[in-house]
Parts: structure tokens; C-alpha cells; sequence
């Protein structure tokens, strides 16, 4: 059963991949839509959907569109494993609890709401008078669209993304040149960590069109691809380096708590200081405050996580690690004389083009 939102938001991404361009599945849905025949699908079979089943009959087949094509001009329902890899009934009447509340009207629909509250497996309709397929995953209902009017929401979407990663590096770069100047405030970092919340937001939104739209969504995955890079790890490397530590909260709880903002309060700069427990919360955004060096030694090439871990330890802010000569960095565990150059080599890189800017 669907219980928590995450869990029913989990279960209509699987279902949608299920259902997308490409799939066998979603093959069997356009042979009925354009048969002009309805269908009433559930997906899975357990002891509560059996003891809802009258009538038709079992069957044990390996799933075909043209199978589900042809069952579907049947009255009643198809019922298929959990999977979608088998077909297991065919032309059963459905009598799920009645007393379920439903919004929908019709008998088909009617009962799908109903099934896949009272089952917690997705039911798929294909309505015969409106040609539409809904998804119905714990009584709410998802109408699917074609990949036209997917795409043009998705490239909407895109540009979206694009104009908030421009302001994203610019940002970014700000704080780079700070952090280097130890000059940071907490209104810097909260500037960033606004931008990189926003970009991630519309890249999950993107994610969920690539989903949707199967194999119609393989240019749309890679332009996501190239324009998110490496931003999951820069919005991690942050949060180590002005909010872990301080309270003993852990790098989830602090993401978790910046996804609860609603937009509104995204855009207050106040709320996310509270929210990251900045120094004076959220009212002293200029407040100043010091990295460790997490993000910026992210930058350095070919530096691995488990050495940048070693370097804050030992140093624990970035004006040290700066401060440092190549002895000074080699006296860390698994640093020799050529990592240490290239550190070194990296950082003062940084510099030089944060001073020309
Ligand atoms: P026909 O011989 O095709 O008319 P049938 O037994 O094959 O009858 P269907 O499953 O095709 O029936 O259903 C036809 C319509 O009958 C669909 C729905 O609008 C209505 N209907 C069926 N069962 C109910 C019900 N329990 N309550 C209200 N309407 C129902
Ligand atoms: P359309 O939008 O017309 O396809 P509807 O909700 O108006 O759907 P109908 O009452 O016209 O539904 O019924 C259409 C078919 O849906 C009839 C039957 O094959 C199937 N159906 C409806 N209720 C059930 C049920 N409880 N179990 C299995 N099949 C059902
Ligand atoms: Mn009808």
C-alpha cells in the first residue's frame, strides 16, 4: 500500500516508466485507443484483488500487446502481475468496497479509483467515449499525454533551467572569489544555496518528463545531462562546508529540510538561513562566515572524496589549506609529493582568477 506521499509519488514514477513510449505495454494501450475499444487494467494480483474478482476467467500468459489488445475488447477487466509480465485474468467484473469514495463517474472509471485505493496497485483505464488512458495509483488520477504535448512542456522547462544555472555559476563563481578573499557572509551562501535548490528542482520536474516520455525523452535526457553536471555534489559539498558539523545534522536531514520550502520561501534568503541554522539564523545574513574547503578542493582535477575528507580534517578550513605549502600538505595521509603539487598548483589557480575578476 501507498501510504507516505514519497511512496504514491515512487509508485506513479514506476508506473509511468511502466507505461512509456517504447514499452510493450504502453503498445497494447495505443492498439486499444485506436481499436476505439475501453479497457479497465490492474496492475497486480494479490489475495485482495482475487476475493474482488467474479467472473471471466484466469489465464497464466507471458504479457503481449496484441494479447491485451485482444482481452480488452471483452467486457470487464484485465488483470496482470505486478510486473506487467504475465496476464492472469481476463473479463472479470471488479467489485471493489463501494463505500469508497470516488470522484469519478462511469462504472469503469468509477472502479478504477476505487481498486487502486482499496489495493494499493495501479489500475489503468483506456476510456472508450473520451479515448483518453488514465493511471489511477491510490485513487489519484494521471491522465496520459502524448509526447508532443509532453516535449513542448518539457523544452518550456529547459529553458527554465538554463537562465536558473546561468545564475547559478554566477553565484557560484561569487562565492569562490569570497571564499578566497575570506570575505564570506551568510547572505553568499544562502545566494547559492537558493540557486542550486532551484536548479534542482526543475531538473526533477525535467526527470519526470524523461520518464514519462520513454523513448521519446532520449534527447531531452541528454540535454538535462549537460546542463545539471556535477550540481548534486556541488549542492553536498556546500552544505559540508558552512552547515555539517556545527549541529550534528546530517547532509539528508539538511536537503530534506531545504525541500520542504515551498517556492515562496525559497526566494526568501532569511528562510534558508534558518532553515541551514546559519550563525544568528536567518536574520544576520551579513554575518560572516568560513568554508572548510569541501567545494573548492571539489575543484582541484583528480582529487578523490576519500582525500578531500583527509585535507579538511587535518586543516579544517579553507584559508589554512590555502595558507599551506606542499610539506605542509603532505603531511596528510595518502598525499605524497606530486598530489601535493597538484593541490597546491590548484588552489593558487583558483586564486589568481578570483582576483582577476
Ligand atoms: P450488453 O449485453 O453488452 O448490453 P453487458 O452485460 O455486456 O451488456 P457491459 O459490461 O458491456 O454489459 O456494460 C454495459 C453498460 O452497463 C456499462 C454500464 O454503463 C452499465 N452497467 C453495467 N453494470 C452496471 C452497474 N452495476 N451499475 C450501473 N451500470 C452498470
Ligand atoms: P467509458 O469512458 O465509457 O469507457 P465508463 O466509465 O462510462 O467508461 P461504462 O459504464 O460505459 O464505463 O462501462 C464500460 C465498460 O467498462 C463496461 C465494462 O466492460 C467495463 N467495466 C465497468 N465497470 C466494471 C467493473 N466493475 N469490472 C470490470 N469491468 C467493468
Ligand atoms: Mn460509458
Amino acid at each position: 500500500m501507498a501510504t507516505t506521499p514519497t511512496e504514491a509519488e515512487e509508485l506513479l514514477r514506476e508506473t509511468l516508466a511502466a507505461v512509456a513510449p517504447g514499452t510493450e505495454l504502453r503498445d497494447g494501450l495505443e492498439r486499444i485507443l485506436r481499436g476505439r475499444t475501453g479497457a479497465l487494467i490492474v496492475f497486480g494480483l494479490d489475495e485482495s484483488v482475487e476475493e474482488m474478482c467474479s467472473g471471466g476467467f484466469e489465464l497464466d500468459v507471458e504479457f503481449s500487446a496484441t494479447r491485451l489488445r485482444e482481452l480488452s475488447k471483452m467486457d470487464g477487466a484485465v488483470v496482470l502481475d505486478r510486473t506487467a509480465g504475465r496476464i492472469r485474468r481476463a473479463a472479470v467484473q471488479l467489485l471493489p468496497d463501494p463505500t469508497i469514495e470516488t470522484s469519478e463517474s462511469g462504472t469503469r472509471h468509477r472502479t478504477a479509483q476505487r481498486v487502486s485505493k482499496q489495493t494499493g496497485f495501479p489500475v489503468i483505464s483506456v476510456s472508450q467515449s473520451m479515448r483518453i488512458v488514465a493511471l489511477y495509483v491510490g485513487g489519484k488520477r494521471h491522465v496520459l499525454e502524448d509526447s508532443d504535448t509532453i516535449l513542448g512542456r518539457a523544452n518550456q522547462a529547459l529553458a527554465t533551467l538554463e537562465r536558473y544555472r546561468a545564475r547559478l555559476d554566477e553565484v557560484s563563481g561569487t562565492l569562490s572569489a569570497l571564499e578566497i578573499e575570506d570575505l564570506v557572509t551568510v547572505r553568499d551562501v544562502c545566494s547559492v544555496v537558493q540557486r542550486l535548490e532551484m536548479v534542482g528542482r526543475i531538473s526533477d520536474e525535467i526527470k519526470g518528463y524523461v520518464i514519462e516520455l520513454g523513448v521519446d525523452g532520449r534527447l531531452l535526457a541528454l540535454q538535462l545531462d549537460e546542463l545539471i553536471g556535477d550540481v548534486g555534489s556541488d549542492r553536498e559539498f556546500v552544505i559540508r562546508d558552512y552547515v555539517l558539523g556545527r549541529k550534528g545534522r546530517t547532509l539528508d536531514e539538511v536537503q530534506q529540510a531545504l525541500s520542504t520550502l515551498t517556492f515562496q520561501q525559497l526566494l526568501d534568503l532569511s528562510q534558508i538561513g534558518r532553515v541551514l541554522d546559519m550563525p544568528g539564523g536567518g536574520d544576520a545574513l551579513d554575518a560572516a562566515v568560513a568554508p572548510h574547503g569541501y567545494r573548492l578542493l571539489s575543484k582541484v582535477p583528480r582529487l578523490p572524496n576519500a582525500t578531500i575528507e583527509r585535507l579538511v580534517a587535518h586543516f579544517s578550513s579553507l584559508q589554512k589549506l590555502l595558507a599551506a605549502s606542499v610539506d605542509d600538505l603532505m603531511s596528510v595521509d595518502g598525499v605524497g609529493d606530486q598530489r601535493a603539487r597538484a593541490i597546491r598548483e590548484g588552489l593558487s589557480r583558483m586564486a589568481e582568477s578570483s582576483i582577476l575578476e
